[in-house]
C-alpha cells in the first residue's frame, strides 16, 4: 500500500515548518480509534479529483474521521474552526498537511492507487485519539 503526495496547495498563510509539541512518550494504543461519525464519501471534483473537507477545532477530533474514496486522487481540505493548532499526517508515509489554526484552511492532493485503509493522525494530539483514515474501495 502506498499513498503518494501529488501536490500541495496551501492557502495564503505562512509556511510552518517543524513539528513542535510532538511527543511519543505515550503509546497510541492507549487511545484506540474512535470514529466521530459515519464515513463520508469524497465528492467528485474538477478533473476527476475527489474532494473532502475535514473539520477540526478545539474538540481534538477529525470530522469526518473516516473518508471513503475510489482509487485515484483525493484533495483533502483541512479547516480549523478553533484556536488549537492541528495537522494531518498519514502514518505510513509521513506525508500530510501542515499546521492549521484559527480559521485557516490548507489543502493537499494525494494519490491512492490501490484499495486499502490509510491511517492518519494529528501529530500533536495523536495520544489523545485524534486520528482517522481514508478507505479506498
Ligand atoms: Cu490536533
Amino acid at each position: 500500500m502506498r499513498l503518494a503526495c501529488a501536490a500541495a496547495v496551501v492557502t495564503a498563510v505562512a509556511l510552518v515548518t517543524g513539528s513542535a509539541g510532538c511527543s511519543n512518550r505515550d503509546s497510541p494504543r492507549a487511545h484506540p480509534k474512535r470514529p466521530t461519525g459515519p464515513p463520508v464519501v469524497a465528492s467528485a471534483g474538477p478533473g476527476g479529483v475527489q474532494v473532502v473537507t475535514i473539520e477540526v477545532d478545539d474538540g481534538l477530533r477529525f470530522r469526518p474521521s473516516v473518508v471513503e474514496m475510489r482509487p485515484g486522487k483525493l484533495t483533502i481540505r483541512l479547516h480549523d474552526g478553533g484556536t488549537t493548532p492541528h495537522n494531518l499526517r498519514f502514518t505510513a508515509t509521513d506525508r500530510g498537511i501542515s499546521n492549521v489554526v484559527g480559521g485557516q484552511t490548507r489543502e493537499a492532493t494525494f494519490t491512492a492507487a490501490a484499495p486499502g485503509t490509510y491511517s492518519f493522525v494529528c501529530t500533536y494530539h495523536e495520544r489523545l485519539g485524534m486520528n482517522g483514515s481514508v478507505v479506498v474501495r
